[in-house]
């Protein structure tokens, strides 16, 4: 674990039946377009049967569910029917979310966990290409990127100012067996990040290698004015109404990404499927004076099966062809 590969794994999240093999999105200058689809899971894939030392392990993982146990603290349903109505297309994804959604006590998501949590086979293809030893999830939310995070990587440091999204996360994480390798912390994102910055660098000091960032887009509306039904299993790639860094909560997306390049090159970061390309290619500010090589922004189209969900722009080392800059 922590060892960077070149994410080869990545294929298997990838099937190329009835999907269209072409990205929408216009060619912006020093952006390069990849696609990458995720698909259900399918039947094959159920677990094997358990051996001996995975159900010890399994009894150790129960005891810690119980201990940081967060049931009761957000509404659970049972049956479509107890959902509120704005939050029925989420808990029809329930299982995309959160594969474990229903093993015991269940996963847990608060209203803002729902609409914004990336889905599981998402987070873990984030997350192999993100494989390092330490990484900063700014906005862990419920929980879904940060446990993919520590499959991949040696340590997950997850912000989020909610303590109950927090505790929420950490229920979650027991749920998959990773919440020891996440250090929950219940702190503002820009606050910590300009103590970070600004605190003497000692060999003590921990080398942050990845920040990624999933900010609040601002709520489910982020594509309002869109041409697209809300519910169209659309195969477009865009929508037309582009969404500008300036809706990125809490401090302009600009402003978040460059306050985070200070912690390190290398970034990911989760934007709508309608963003302005154009305003992600600006953020690399470039001095052509200098004779410096250009740096790329990779955008990975996140598709599961026609749908494509967002969009993932990897910066520095983390966009393919560039490793020298990690
Ligand atoms: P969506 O468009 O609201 O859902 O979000 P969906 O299922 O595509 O619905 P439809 O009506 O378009 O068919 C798509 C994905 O974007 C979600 O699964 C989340 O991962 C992500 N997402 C949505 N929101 C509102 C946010 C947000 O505010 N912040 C972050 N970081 N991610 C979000």
């Amino acid at each position: 674990m922590g060892k960077r590969s070149n994410f080869s794994g990545l294929a298997r999240f990838v099937q190329e039946a009835n999907i269209p093999s072409e990205s929408s999105h216009t060619l912006v200058e020093n952006v390069r377009i990849t696609t990458k689809r995720s698909m259900e899971p399918l039947d094959c894939e159920r677990p094997p049967k358990k051996t001996k030392s995975e159900a010890t392990k399994d009894n150790t993982i129960v005891k810690l569910v119980q201990k940081y146990d967060m049931s009761g603290s957000v509404p659970v349903f049972s049956t479509m029917n107890e959902v509120p109505d704005n939050l029925k297309k989420y808990y029809a994804q329930r299982e995309r979310f959160f594969s474990l959604y229903s093993t015991p006590p269940g996963c847990l998501l608060d209203e803002e966990g729902w609409y914004s949590v990336t889905p599981e086979r998402i987070a873990d293809q984030i997350a192999e290409r993100c494989r390092c030893d330490t990484i900063l999830d700014a906005f862990c939310g419920v929980g879904g990127n940060a446990i993919a995070f520590a499959k991949t990587c040696q340590r997950v440091i997850a912000l989020d100012i909610s303590p109950t999204r927090l505790a929420l996360a950490r229920h979650n994480a027991q749920i998959y067996g990773v919440a020891h390798h996440i250090e929950f912390i219940l702190a503002d994102y820009i606050s910590f990040a300009k103590t970070l910055i600004s605190s003497p660098k000692t060999t003590a000091s921990r080398k942050i290698d990845v920040v990624f960032l999933s900010p609040p887009w601002g709520g489910p509306s982020y594509l309002s004015g869109s041409s697209l039904p809300s519910d169209s299993d659309s195969s477009s790639t865009a929508d037309s109404v582009p969404f500008g860094l300036s809706d990125i909560q809490p401090i302009h997306g600009a402003d978040l990404f460059d306050l985070s390049r200070r912690i390190s090159t290398n970034i990911a970061y989760y934007l709508p499927r309608n963003v302005n390309l154009n305003e992600v290619s600006a953020l690399i500010k470039h001095d052509f004076a200098k004779d410096s090589a250009q740096e790329f922004i990779e955008v990975e189209e996140e598709w599961m099966g026609r749908k494509l969900k967002a969009l993932t722009c990897y910066f520095g080392g983390l966009a393919n062809g560039q490793s020298e800059l990690f």
